[in-house]
């Protein structure tokens, strides 16, 4: 899908600004230019736009926190309460005290179909050094790729900005850029990408496409990744075979690391990632062409490539985001993974036992439109971002 119309309409610089007034609440606010104005609907308290959705193991409201987002694409937690917010054509705003305020300093970013501003993580140790990491689609080699950044976030810029890695080749046409960035606690991250459209690539070992790449924090290359003694092969490949990876997560009790992936029709995917397995796209894979007709063969077919632990297949639901819940407010949701769904306009509830999955349940179906992102807070909440022209920050807490 190619929304060109936000590739015209570059990002504007837009500051607004907004108070709760009074016990009644009124919300002011003032934004220029109106027309692509981000609104904050508040301090902490936001706008409640649904008052209480019972679901199976959890009762809850849903609280707007910020809204006017042209296609918000993560959001991020900082230590002093702030968020950090990305927007697909370009745009990082901070959401702090009920204002919301541009952050200067970004690279040129290539708003290109599903590309643009992507992921943004704080590093670990972000109260120390300011560090913020960050994904986003650029220009170079007579292409488009997926980058991966540093800056020190100082104050409302990115200072010492350093570009870390360049998926290699870049990519041509609009679609499947990945990305998520993850931290293992160890001094890694890693970040998955998809093909670019480009199926065959993410059986190369020489591309980058449909990846998962692990890369110290400064960008090298540890030395005990699986393909660094292969001739031709990219080092920082840790995972391949991937389609397109839009959600990804350490949980912090197993170490594993779990993705899920953007199937074709239907055939979208659940994976631990685990080093230097191939997980299949696209020799073995559920799902099918759009226009109809299969895609190699089914994964048990393969031994040499790994089947994934869950499948959403005849339909897609298009995950992005995903978050597991780690949390005091919502007991009955401990360990759950929690995943966006784009086409399917939900939250999609995974029950684990192990690396089993015991149960799913569909979350707010309709109500809020396309889900971009989903992450646990430190709040204790579940925050999601809603992928429109006019995207919203929101906030799922607890009622009895
Ligand atoms: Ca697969």
């Amino acid at each position: 899908m190619f929304d060109l119309i936000y590739f015209l309409n570059a990002p504007g610089r837009t500051r607004c600004t907004a108070a709760i007034a009074g016990a009644a609440g009124l919300l002011l606010s003032a934004c220029t230019p109106a027309q692509t104005a981000s609104e904050p609907v508040g301090p902490a308290e936001g706008r409640v736009v649904l008052d209480r959705v019972e679901t199976e193991d959890a009762t809850f409201r849903v609280v707007e926190v910020v809204r006017g987002l042209r296609h918000p694409w993560a959001v991020a937690f900082l230590p002093d309460g702030s968020l950090l917010i990305t927007e697909r054509p370009g745009r990082m705003q901070r959401f702090a005290n009920g204002e919301l305020t541009e952050i200067r300093g970004l690279p040129e970013v290539t708003a290109q179909g599903q590309g643009g501003l992507m992921d943004v993580v704080p590093h670990p140790d972000f109260e120390r050094n300011g560090l913020i990491y960050f994904t986003y689609a650029a220009s170079y080699d007579g292409g488009v790729g997926t980058r991966v950044a540093r800056a020190i976030l100082e104050g409302d810029r990115l200072d010492a900005l350093e570009d870390l890695f360049a998926m290699n080749p870049p990519g041509r046409g609009g679609v499947h850029y990945g990305s998520r960035i993850v931290f293992d606690g160890e001094g890694n991250l890693f970040v998955g990408f998809g093909d670019r459209g480009d199926r065959h690539r993410s059986q190369q070992l020489d591309s980058h496409h449909g990846t998962v790449i692990r890369i110290r924090e400064d960008g090298s290359v540890p030395g005990d990744n699986p393909f660094v003694d292969e001739d031709g092969a990219h080092p920082e490949i840790w995972s391949y075979g991937h389609r397109n990876i839009q959600g990804m997560i350490l949980d912090e009790t197993t170490g594993k690391l779990w993705a899920h992936e953007h199937g074709p029709r239907g055939g979208d995917e659940l994976n631990i990632v685990e080093r230097g397995v191939n997980y299949g796209w696209p020799v073995a894979t559920y799902g099918e062409e759009y226009h109809g007709g299969t895609i190699g063969v089914t994964p048990p077919e393969r031994d040499d490539m790994r089947e994934p632990i869950a499948h959403w297949t005849p339909w897609s639901i298009a995950p992005s985001g995903l978050a597991q819940y780690r949390g005091d407010n919502f007991p009955g949701w401990e360990g759950d993974l929690f995943i966006g769904a784009l086409v399917q306009e939900h939250i999609h509830r995974v029950v684990l036992d192990g690396a089993e999955v015991v149960k799913k349940e569909e979350i707010l179906r309709g109500r809020l439109g396309r889900i971009r992102d989903v992450r646990t807070g430190p709040d204790g909440n579940l925050w999601v971002v809603t992928d429109q022209s006019d995207g919203g920050v929101y906030r799922i807490e607890p009622v009895e």
